[in-house]
């Protein structure tokens, strides 16, 4: 689906980014992405973390960009085709915070 992608709206920003900046997802500096850290109990449980993440990733055709070092992630989200926080940006963080159990 290749509809043009927009950057949220301000009012978006309201309703649907900022819940999720107060479950641990910042934005980040210079750029309008978000980033969130992860930890789990070891590289095994990361790297089931990054595979799950990876096949909604693909099915959306929406990518993270991350790093993982052992049982540490970290995740930074945003449309590179729109060069700014998109609706797919919320969906795909959203979707990563249901896979963490506590
Ligand atoms: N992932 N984060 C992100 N942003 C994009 O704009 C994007 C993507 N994955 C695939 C994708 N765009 C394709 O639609 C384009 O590369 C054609």
């Amino acid at each position: 689906q290749k509809a043009f992608l927009s950057t949220l709206n301000e009012s978006e920003r309201q309703t649907v980014l900022k819940p999720l900046l107060s479950t641990g997802w910042a934005m980040t500096e210079g750029r309008d992405a978000i980033q969130k850290n992860y930890q789990f109990t070891d590289f095994n449980q990361a790297f089931g973390f990054m595979t799950r993440v990876a096949l909604k990733a693909d099915k959306m055709d929406h990518h993270p960009e991350w790093f993982n070092v052992y049982n540490r992630i970290e995740i930074t989200l945003s449309t590179h085709d729109c060069q700014g926080l998109s609706k797919r940006d919320i969906e795909l963080a959203k979707f990563c915070d249901t896979l963490i159990k506590n």
